[in-house]
């Protein structure tokens, strides 16, 4: 668009053969594939010949390595799982291209904790994700910190902000307002300012201290609540530019906000916020936004109030949203029981009613599970001995699988987690 270009964008939840026959008969003269495409560079070579790009971060075949048209991570000696996402991916593309596109590094910032790549030291971003975080600061776009990293942390009064975040899933805190503005109450520590409410971020240092202390002692103590809490200071990554209360302030935030239109079907709706509109677009999004936190609370207090659904197997747990989570919302509410000091060293896998008589699965390894698992390798292998398709990445996969194949499915990746 910066050169002038006419620009069609389109997203897709993934490539196939027949997205990529469209999109040849649609006559564009060249086409850019990122966050996927990696595994289907074959077709794309019969179909689009030289004209085409692929940017990603998935792990490729070692044939298509050296290949002009791919530009992966994993060629520049980047682990595409923890260093570099396709955000910083295009990011460097863009820049390479025309160094004055250096504006748009808060994106980079942006899609690579979207995409969870937070696992440096604190929950940093490291290698070429890190490199965006240091062309981002030097520009004056961004300040990273050391801080108390709770969603909202500038944004929301105190009680909200601990009550909205769910990574770590605080039992008793995450999603309960009230109960944590009882517990604040109690503590003693002043919560307005004037007539308006405090946030995390203009707390003091002894304060900070305070409150910690406080939700420990909500959490009670057991040597997971500890971790719980250790696991909230980290880096912050804030973009000074943006205006103090909306979600774009923070970058988590900002990449929780384009996960939320994702998910929930808007995702041109992010895009644009992307592109930089600040009006209509923004207040679509950070609707969007709370429908999404919405929905993701009530699945979560549902799966409380009928712990049926929630069935150990082991160092597996088979979470069952049938008829209660929304497909859509499957991926994120399993993340976030993953991340709950119940399941982190368990391998969570999830079911939610799909369209027809399917079945939708989303799994994720918890951070403090023992042992290796290639969960993308386990899902696809187990639901194509039950006549469904599934793949993903080696910590976060999922499948789509017949339901009268369920019980099967459940059986082949216990056995396969176990193995
Ligand atoms: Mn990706």
């Amino acid at each position: 668009m910066r050169r002038g270009a006419n620009v069609t964008l389109r997203t897709v939840p993934d490539l196939d053969p027949r997205t990529i026959a469209a999109l040849e008969a649609e006559k564009y003269d060249f086409y850019i594939f990122t966050d996927l495409a990696s595994t289907l560079i074959g077709e794309l070579e019969s179909a689009l010949g030289g004209r085409f790009l692929v940017i990603d971060h998935h792990q490729i075949p070692a044939e298509e390595i050296g290949k002009a048209q791919v530009v992966n991570a994993w060629n520049f000696g980047y682990d595409g799982g923890r260093e570099a996402c396709s955000s910083s991916m295009a990011y460097f593309f863009a820049v390479t291209f025309d160094p004055s596109n250096s504006d748009l590094s808060p994106l980079a910032v942006v899609g690579a904790l979207a995409d969870r790549q937070d696992a440096g030291p604190g929950r940093s971003l490291s290698g070429l994700n890190e490199t965006a975080v240091q062309e981002a600061q030097s520009g004056g776009l961004l300040a990273a910190s050391r801080d108390l990293m709770f969603t909202g942390r500038e944004t929301r009064p105190i009680h909200e902000a601990i009550a909205l975040t769910s990574t770590p899933f605080l039992k008793g805190l995450t999603g309960n307002k009230d109960s944590v503005l009882a517990a604040l109450h109690q503590s003693g520590l002043t919560l307005k300012d004037g007539g308006t409410w405090r946030t995390i971020s203009s707390l003091t240092a002894e304060e900070k201290m305070k409150l910690t202390e406080v939700l420990a002692s909500t959490l009670g103590p057991s040597e997971g609540a500890t971790e719980a809490l250790a696991s909230l200071v980290g880096e912050v990554y804030a973009f000074r530019f943006e205006d103090a209360f909306t979600p774009l302030r923070d970058a988590r935030e900002f990449g929780t906000l384009l996960n939320a239109c994702g998910r929930m079907g808007a995702a041109g709706t992010g895009v644009s916020v992307c592109l930089g509109d600040r009006s209509e677009a923004l207040k679509a999004a950070m609707k969007t936004l709370h429908e999404y936190r919405t929905g993701i609370n009530k699945a979560l207090e549902g799966l409380a109030s009928e712990p049926s659904r929630i069935e150990p197997h082991g160092r597996v747990v088979l979470v069952h949203g049938e008829g209660l989570v929304d497909e859509k919302l499957l991926g994120p509410v399993i993340s976030i029981l993953t991340s709950s000091l119940e399941f982190k060293d368990k391998v969570v896998v999830g079911s939610a009613s799909s369209r027809g008589s399917d079945l939708k699965i989303s799994s994720r390894v918890g951070d403090n599970y023992e042992g290796n698992v290639n969960l993308g390798l386990i899902m696809q292998e187990a639901a194509e001995s039950v006549d469904g398709v599934g793949g993903g990445h080696s910590m976060a996969a999922g499948a789509k699988i017949p339901s009268s194949r369920a019980v099967d499915f459940s059986r082949a990746v216990s056995e396969k987690v176990s193995s």
